[in-house]
């Protein structure tokens, strides 16, 4: 019922040339029953937005700021996205949050800006390694998520997709099991239902997201609750992203 998403996360990876490169090998790769996206960093973003259009691939940025203009050096706003081309945003990455002090107030006004622009934002939540360990996942990842999508109609929550990416899995190598990201991600779809309703909870889409591999992908996307992957490492080149993506359709 939930069309799987497969998003790759190019961080700061790639030059304009680089991308390019990567496109023309990959764009062969789009596959009925599978929404795929690419997120890119920004100079990046034009011409492959140029490039995908046809082709089924969307493209995405990896962070905006909230507001529509103004005195913010070195920020890029919603509407500069979208006048690319772009329709896809990730917000809330762990790696904005500890690196660059993103707070889940920012996360939110983000998210606000992204829907007020159409763009699909793609919200990222959590928990650290020592959370993890002091038995706080769920209280974290439930405020994380609860403060995120607070404040939005419910057909505007449904079309939203949310990334659970456990920090201590992030570019580690070392993967949730399959099992235990399940449970967060169900426990996530209980957090949306209490907060909207229980049709919104089934609707939305939520990825796992933390050292996904082709040779771990399957073991995700058998589970119920979780409609695909937000990859980073993996999704560098083009052949495993393909493979990725493949998995999924
Ligand atoms: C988590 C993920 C992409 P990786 O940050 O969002 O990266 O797949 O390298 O763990």
């Amino acid at each position: 019922m939930r069309t799987p998403i497969i998003a790759g996360n190019w961080k700061m990876h790639k030059t304009v040339n680089e991308a390019l490169d990567y496109f023309a090998s990959f764009k062969g790769a789009a596959k009925e029953g599978v929404e795929i996206v690419l997120c890119v960093p920004f100079p990046a973003l034009y011409p492959l937005a140029k490039e995908a259009k046809g082709t089924g691939i969307g493209i995405g940025a990896q962070n905006m700021h909230f507001e529509e203009a103004g005195a913010f050096t070195g920020e890029v706003s919603p509407g500069m996205l979208t006048s690319l081309g772009v329709e896809y945003v990730i917000l809330g990455h762990s790696e904005r949050r500890t690196l660059f002090g993103e707070t889940d107030e920012a996360v939110n006004q983000k998210v606000q800006a992204a829907v007020k622009h159409g763009l699909t934002p793609i919200i990222c939540v959590g928990e650290t390694l020592e959370e993890r360990e002091e038995d706080r996942t769920r209280e974290i990842v439930r405020d994380q998520v609860v403060k995120a999508i607070s404040g939005f109609r419910s057909e505007e929550v449904k079309k939203m997709v949310l990334a659970y990416e456990p920090v201590w899995a992030i570019g580690s190598g070392k993967a949730s099991t399959a099992e235990d990201a399940q449970e967060v991600i169900q426990f996530i779809r209980n957090v949306v239902a209490d907060q909207y309703d229980q049709q919104v909870a089934n609707e939305i889409r939520i990825q796992y997201g933390g050292s996904v591999k082709p040779n771990n992908i399957d073991s995700f996307l058998a589970q119920p609750d979780i409609d695909g992957a937000l990859v980073g490492g993996a999704s560098l080149d083009p052949e495993s992203f393909g493979q990725l993506v493949a998995a999924a359709a």
